[in-house]
């Protein structure tokens, strides 16, 4: 009898999500045996994943997969693979800004980028959108340092920091070309700076935005409405039919309640997210600073340069996020950062459930 194939994969929490980062090279080439193998490898499909790497949950269902940049601009490339949980499903159709916060400390633990002395700065170019993000963490001595003081809600204790900035993104920061679009018969602000989010008020959807995930989920009329509002903004936003996408991401707004600029709560499409995503969160924040956005009336903005604070069901993110409002062609993002940390757990071979046909 063979021996089961195992694969080299070190799985690390990146920000507040969880995910099996991989290098390229050990992984197969062609796109379909990869995702087999990825489906194997999280234990997919399976409500529980039990027999997998997987978390249950599409926040800790993630995979990265790194490799050498061919681009002048960067030093890896970073291709972000959602692999659902109860699906056999495996979807290159959004970034994630978490698992982003682990892509420059794998490079150099897999010595794809040579560390500095004291921090090292890792340019990165993200595949799934050919945007490109800089990540800088401390390398005392050469080597990844993953302890620190930094914490950041939604993560229990502290990490070091890892300082994310963003130059603006190449896609249309509003997506439909307008501040706001009727969706389903609601008032909506679709914006992309990074993640195809659809801002909504709470409150034109009879809910007060301050629920908690569960029982934001088993609201039938809830996630019904926003099921219909979602495929409207899909096709509003160019993105076609989204029924089985994980794109664009629902986002409610309602007044803040921690002293932050507003309360959140994302739709991630279909569980609710346990905190907010990076990129999501730069999303929210670019269109709480557009003039004219549903935002307005419920978000308190600091002034323009201050960092923004989002709050979210188990904290707040603070992010860094500028537009330049008169220009031709509509607002652009001038700059977004973010402070995230993460965390090597296990570095080693995965050995994934063998294909159909049986157990070895
Ligand atoms: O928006 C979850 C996460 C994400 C995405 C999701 C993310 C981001 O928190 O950049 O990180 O929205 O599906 O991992």
């Amino acid at each position: 009898m063979s021996r089961p194939a195992g694969v080299r994969c070190m799985l690390m929490r990146g920000g507040t999500s969880k995910g099996a980062y991989f290098l390229a090279d050990d992984l197969p080439t062609e796109e379909s045996v990869r995702d087999e193998l990825l489906l194997r490898v999280m234990g997919s499909p399976d409500p529980r994943q039990i027999d997998g790497l997987g978390g249950a949950h599409p926040l800790t269902s993630k995979v990265a997969v790194v490799s050498p940049s061919t681009d002048p601009e960067a030093d890896v490339d970073y291709l972000f693979l959602q692999v659902a949980v109860d699906e056999a499903e495996v979807s290159n159709r959004q970034n994630c800004g978490n698992l982003l916060a682990g892509v420059g400390p794998f490079a150099v633990e897999r010595g794809l980028v040579r560390a500095g002395s004291s921090e090292s700065s890792v340019r990165i170019r993200m595949v799934n959108s050919g945007d490109f993000a800089m990540a800088t963490f401390p390398t005392p001595d050469g080597r990844v340092d993953y302890s620190g003081d930094t914490e950041i809600s939604g993560v229990p204790g502290s990490a070091a920091a890892v300082v994310i900035e963003f130059p603006p993104q190449r896609g249309k920061l509003l997506p439909t070309g307008n501040v706001r679009d009727t969706a389903a018969g609601i008032e909506v602000t679709c914006v992309d700076n990074g993640m195809p989010t659809v801002l909504i008020p709470a409150e034109a959807l009879k809910v007060t935005g301050q629920e908690n995930p569960e029982d934001l989920e088993s609201n039938r009329e809830l996630t019904s409405r926003l099921h219909e509002i979602r495929l409207a903004a899909g096709q509003l936003m160019g993105l076609g039919d989204v029924t089985g996408a994980t794109v664009p991401k629902l986002t409610l707004l309602s007044p803040p309640r921690h002293g932050g600029a507003v309360t959140t709560r994302t739709f991630i499409p279909t569980r609710v997210h346990t905190s907010i995503g990076v990129l999501g969160a730069a999303s929210v924040a670019a269109g709480l600073r557009m003039q004219g956005s549903v935002a307005q009336g419920i978000a308190v903005l600091p002034e323009e340069g201050d960092r923004l604070r989002i709050e979210h069901p188990s904290g707040f993110t603070e992010i860094e996020s500028s537009i330049d409002h008169a220009l031709e062609g509509g607002p652009r993002v001038r700059r977004t950062a973010i402070v995230r940390t993460a965390r090597k757990i296990f570095d080693g071979t995965v050995f994934p459930v063998p294909p159909t046909g049986g157990r070895s």
